[in-house]
């Protein structure tokens, strides 16, 4: 543990960190900082008289090193092994300045509260505080490839995006962490869609977000559980106005078109009766908790990004 990389040793000039900062730094709970410490000897390396041993920069070098490779799956045990024997050189470069600032205290809620969530969603939230964008997506591949979307989005994904927004709620803060895993889950989810073979609709299916609505992250889940199914679909993305919509359906001519609304008052359910009557028919479908009110005749109104696939995928094989 003492050993320093030279760029570490000319910047660090003996600064350390409290548990606290690095559980901040590193985004996981200081009670995992203990049990690395205790497990592996991958702890605090300073002492200071008649206060709690701190972190050196090599210590924090170390235990991003540790944190990288168990959000990336490797068992804690080997991770600590790799970490604690790495030469200096192979460390991550530690920004004293910008580690400086994680010794601010920032008040509560920097723990994202996840309830009963699997650890694969634990591992997501960790690496989303920590704002390890790579970490996320590649958590994130891992899951569509093996246990698909529909359990990827349900499982993982979902119970840290409700985390994230009841710490929003509460806090006013996190918003940089919300961005870096939205982009995280659309690189991934994008990923997922481009690996898709022959699809098996000739007519594509259309998603758009509702015309004041940001939260588009449904629309990637969505297709990225209808290219499980070997649906190819056309996204619209973010806040779509009326009139674009319109003008892709009369383009594209799509066997159904989802419009997504995540927050209440981001659209008018009446627009929804001025789309277009297309031959053959579109199926119109209004997914999301955002959309009150009375639904126009031939509507189909669902709640959650489960009921709209079942929806869609049910169009497309008409
Ligand atoms: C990511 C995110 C963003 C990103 C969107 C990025 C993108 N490309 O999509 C950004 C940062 C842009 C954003 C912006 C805003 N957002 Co936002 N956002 C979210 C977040 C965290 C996830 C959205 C999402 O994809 N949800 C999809 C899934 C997770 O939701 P769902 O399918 O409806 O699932 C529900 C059920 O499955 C059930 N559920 C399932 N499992 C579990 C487990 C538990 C424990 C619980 C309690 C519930 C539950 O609850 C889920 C949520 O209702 C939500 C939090 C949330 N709970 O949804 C806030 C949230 C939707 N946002 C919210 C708000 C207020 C905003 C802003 C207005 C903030 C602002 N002041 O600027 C803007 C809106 C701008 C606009 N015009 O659209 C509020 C909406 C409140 C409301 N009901 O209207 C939420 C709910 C946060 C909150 N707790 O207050 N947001």
């Amino acid at each position: 543990m003492s050993l320093q990389s030279p760029d570490m040793s000319r910047k660090d000039l003996g600064i350390t960190f409290t548990v606290a900062a690095v559980a901040r730094r590193l985004g996981v709970a200081a009670a995992t900082l203990r049990t690395w410490d205790r497990r592996y000897g991958l702890g605090p390396s300073a002492h200071e008289a008649g206060a709690h041993r701190r972190y050196t920069a090599d210590d924090l070098a170390r235990l991003e090193t540790m944190r990288r490779m168990v959000n990336a799956g490797v068992p804690a045990a080997q991770a600590a092994k790799i970490a604690g024997h790495a030469q200096s050189s192979e460390l991550p470069t530690i920004d004293i300045e910008a580690a400086l600032e994680i010794e601010r205290p920032v008040g509560g809620g920097d723990v994202v509260p996840l309830g009963s969530a699997n650890s694969y969603a634990r591992g997501l939230a960790r690496a989303a505080m920590s704002l390890d964008s790579l970490a996320c997506q590649t958590a994130i591949v891992q899951q569509l490839r093996t246990k698909g979307a529909m359990w990827t989005w349900t499982h993982m994904i979902t119970p840290v995006l409700v985390g994230l927004g009841l710490r929003w709620e509460s806090t006013n803060r996190g918003i940089e962490v919300e961005h870096v895993l939205s982009e995280s889950i659309i690189s991934a989810m994008n990923l997922h869609i481009a690996s898709m073979e022959d699809p098996i609709n000739s007519r594509p299916v259309l998603l758009a977000c509702a015309p004041e609505d940001l939260h588009s992250l449904p629309l990637y889940a969505i297709a990225a559980a209808l290219a499980d199914q070997r649906i190819s679909c056309r996204i619209l993305g973010a806040r779509v106005p009326h009139d674009s919509l319109i003008s892709a359906m009369t383009r594209v001519g799509p066997s159904s078109v989802l419009i997504w609304a995540q927050i209440s008052g981001s659209s008018d359910p009446a627009r929804l009766a001025g789309l277009p009557h297309q031959r053959p028919a579109a199926r119109i479908v209004a997914g999301g908790p955002g959309w009150t009110g009375q639904m126009p005749s031939g509507v189909i109104k669902v709640d959650s990004v489960a009921a709209a696939v079942s929806e869609l995928v049910a169009a497309s094989r008409i």
